[in-house]
């Protein structure tokens, strides 16, 4: 066996499991410095750059309809979590409140604490991603960016931001933390895009 904090996938869930990976057992906390705290009153959300500048509330993120989501979880240190249940936003529905530019190829994440991490506007606008507000129905905890992160299930997990508090949208590609520490730019599990190569 692969001890304590590892499950040997099964039959079923093997395929599901990308190349190099491991099953984790529970769902392990991955955070680079400390978790801020945010209420939801203070919690804010911003949009610039390439974009209308424009500042939401919690209330106007909840007046958008809201979904329930199974999706696996692939960190890049090489555990994952198949079948994680949120419930959130999509994305797509998100982009009915704001306004971008033409102009605008690629995004940055912001997070309260000023963690950031890029990505191609094609890899964020899709319908799977979601910004999410509630882990196996209860209230996002904390450590795992609560009050509010995004989720985009087809990167490895670093591409999802938790404490989520902005977007900046860009005509050319920035590096975000991990981005310009030696990680991927884009980070897709199947291709193993772990690092960068340049
Ligand atoms: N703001 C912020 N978001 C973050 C991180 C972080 O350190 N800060 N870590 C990333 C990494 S590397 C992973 S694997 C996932 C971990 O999410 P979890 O702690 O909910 O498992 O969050 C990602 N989002
Ligand atoms: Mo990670």
């Amino acid at each position: 066996m692969l001890g304590k904090f590892f499950q040997k996938p099964t039959q079923e869930n093997g395929d599901r499991v990308p190349p190099g990976q491991h099953l984790a057992k529970g769902f392990p906390v991955l955070t680079y410095g400390t978790a801020p705290k945010i209420s939801i009153e203070e919690w804010e959300f911003r949009v610039w750059g390439l974009a209308k500048p424009t500042v939401l509330t919690w209330a106007d993120f909840m007046s958008l309809p809201q979904h329930e989501f199974t999706a696996d979880f692939h960190c890049v240190t090489r555990w994952s979590k198949l079948d994680v249940k949120w419930t959130g936003i999509k994305v797509t529905d998100f982009m009915n409140l704001i306004e971008v530019e033409p102009a605008a190829v690629h995004v940055m994440q912001h997070c309260y604490g000023g963690y950031t991490t890029n990505l191609p506007l094609t890899d964020f606008v899709l319908e799977a991603n979601f910004f999410a507000f509630q882990l196996f129905g209860e209230p996002l905890p904390r450590e795992h960016g609560g009050p509010m992160r995004l989720v985009i299930p087809h990167l490895y997990a670093w591409k999802s931001s938790k404490w989520i508090n902005g977007l900046e949208f860009l005509d050319t590609e920035e590096m975000g933390f991990w981005e310009r520490n030696g990680y991927h730019r884009r980070g897709e599990p199947w291709a193993e895009e772990r690092y960068s190569n340049s």
